[in-house]
């Protein structure tokens, strides 16, 4: 991590989706997702078969303390499981008081989100288009393409940390599937 308080810049993308500078890199595979999807045997049989990459991140990590902004790239491979959209895990933020920023730079997806209250909502990701993630709302990745990775920038508070553990055991309460060509957001039966 580049804790040293001294200006940098860098191109954020290259040809091959990835920044030119970060300072950690990690790939969520199939197998590590178990649970995630609705479909749990379209899940195992496409696990049977193999265990693609679905989603990267590459992180420039940054004093995990306010005041700071850790930033990176996030790249949703295309691909489904049964009918639905490969997508990133999702989380709150450990520090509930902690917004987000995510800027699309390729592909076309959507940003799903809900707060504890129950309120749910999605923005549309297409390049250019910047989505806010407000204090409190836990957030999910999708990319609604087959065929082209969808290629997001976050930046978010140093201090704001991650909670996997509530969506681990509620799960969202939409899913987005792919139905006829295009794109549902239904509701998940497996919500709690
Ligand atoms: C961190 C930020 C992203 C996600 C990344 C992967 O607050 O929202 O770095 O970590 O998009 O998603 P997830 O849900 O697996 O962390
Ligand atoms: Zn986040």
């Amino acid at each position: 991590m580049n804790t040293v308080n001294t200006p940098f810049g860098f191109d954020v993308l290259t040809n091959e989706n990835r920044p030119a500078r970060h300072d950690n890199h990690y790939q969520r595979c199939l197998s590590s997702l178990r649970g995630l999807f609705s479909d749990e045997a379209a899940y195992e049989a496409e696990l049977a078969k193999a265990d693609p990459v679905v989603y990267e991140v590459y992180e420039i990590r940054r004093p995990e303390i306010a005041g700071e902004l850790p930033h990176g790239l996030s790249v949703v491979h295309p691909g489904q499981v049964g009918t639905e959209f490969y997508m990133t895990k999702g989380h709150y933020h450990a520090v509930r008081d902690t917004a987000e920023v995510y800027y699309c730079l390729k592909g076309r997806g959507l940003m799903l989100m809900e707060n504890e209250a129950g309120v749910w909502a999605a923005e549309e990701f297409r390049p250019g288009r910047l989505v806010y993630v407000p204090p409190g709302w836990a957030h999910r990745s999708v990319n609604l393409s087959l065929d082209e990775d969808l290629v997001t920038l976050f930046v978010y508070p140093g201090h704001a940390g991650h909670d996997y553990g509530a969506i681990e055991e509620r799960g969202f309460r939409k899913l987005v599937m792919h139905n006829d060509g295009s794109s549902a957001i239904v509701d998940n039966p497996a919500w709690k």
